[in-house]
């Protein structure tokens, strides 16, 4: 099964935003430090290089993040065109500062009271983006919750007298081709709950953190992870952790398991991982060149 969500505000979104980069100097997009590229919305990337408008990519959520993998993908990303990229927390109000800093040199140009820098935010629903931006204004002027597609409609602000900044809502792609793409955004919550099954979400989760980060589900659950596939490690939450379903017997229940882990893994409560790496990126994007 693959996962599609563009609910119609999306669609708006996009025409929107084609139509406000226009008048700006900088995208600022924001990705999921724990998986860049599956967070990155190739129809953002589309719209930007059509525009040819410079990009700092802001690698978010990096207090989530495995460092060690972080910094392999900033080597990749600095080295494109056009782009810089930084890992940081954007809920951290001295991290968040250094996003102008590294716009600027973008534009070079676009530095004066006349001609102010004017970046627009965007990315996937629920990376960060009203969140970076409050933290930069350094007031809570937009709505931010742990759900996606909180924010609607774009808002221009100014960040002072020589910056603008605008945060726009956050934007899916229609069509997203490789199922593993899918199941890994609704691991982080950038798809909305209709559209997934929590329980499919999280076996797939424990499949991917069982075969890359095994000692911290031990440390977390207490339980061996050798020979147990995703679903096992399921079932193992359920038993460490009480979950059994009413009236059923002492039936294990699994949809509880699940939110169990996604709710851990989602809050940073299970340690820092990172669930694509440039080289399972690659071997992806091979298996998408064989697929189609
Ligand atoms: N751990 C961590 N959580 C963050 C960080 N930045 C934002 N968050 C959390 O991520 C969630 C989503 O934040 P928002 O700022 O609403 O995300 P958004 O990209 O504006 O989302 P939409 O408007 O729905 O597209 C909130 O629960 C934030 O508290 C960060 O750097 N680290
Ligand atoms: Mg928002």
């Amino acid at each position: 099964m693959s996962i599609q969500w563009f609910p119609g505000h999306m669609n708006v979104a996009r025409r929107e935003a084609a139509k406000t980069m226009e008048a700006i100097d900088v995208i600022v997009e924001v990705l999921d430090a724990r998986m860049p590229e599956a967070s990155s919305n190739p129809m953002i990337t589309e719209l930007r290089l059509s525009r040819q408008r410079p990009c700092l990519k802001v690698l978010n959520k990096a207090d989530l993040a495995d460092p060690t993998v972080t910094q392999a993908w900033l080597n990749v990303y600095n080295r494109e065109p056009g782009v810089n990229a930084v890992a940081l927390s954007g809920n951290r109000a001295g991290q968040a500062a250094k996003v102008p800093g590294l716009c600027q040199p973008l534009a070079p140009h676009r530095n004066s009271i006349t001609k102010p820098l004017r970046m627009l935010i965007m990315g996937i629903p629920n990376v960060g983006k009203s969140t970076l931006m409050n933290t930069l204004l350094k007031r809570r002027l937009a709505t931010v919750g742990n759900e996606p597609a909180v924010t609607k409609g774009q808002q221009r602000h100014i960040l002072n007298d020589r910056m603008t900044l605008i945060d726009s809502p956050g934007l899916l792609w229609p069509k997203i081709k490789h199922p593993v793409v899918g199941l890994l955004l609704a691991t982080i919550h950038a798809i909305g709950a209709n559209a997934v099954v929590d329980e499919e979400i999280a076996e797939f989760l424990a499949t991917t953190l069982r075969a890359r980060y095994p000692a911290l589900l031990t440390a977390r659950y207490g339980f061996e992870v050798d020979g147990l596939d995703g679903a096992g490690v399921l079932e193992a939450i359920a038993t460490k952790r009480g979950c059994l379903r009413k009236g059923k017997g002492g039936e294990l229940d699994r949809e509880k398991a699940a939110r169990i882990l996604l709710t851990e893994y989602r809050n940073g409560t299970l340690g820092r991982t990172s669930l694509e790496t440039p080289d399972t990126r690659e071997a992806l994007d091979y298996s998408i060149s064989t697929f189609n």
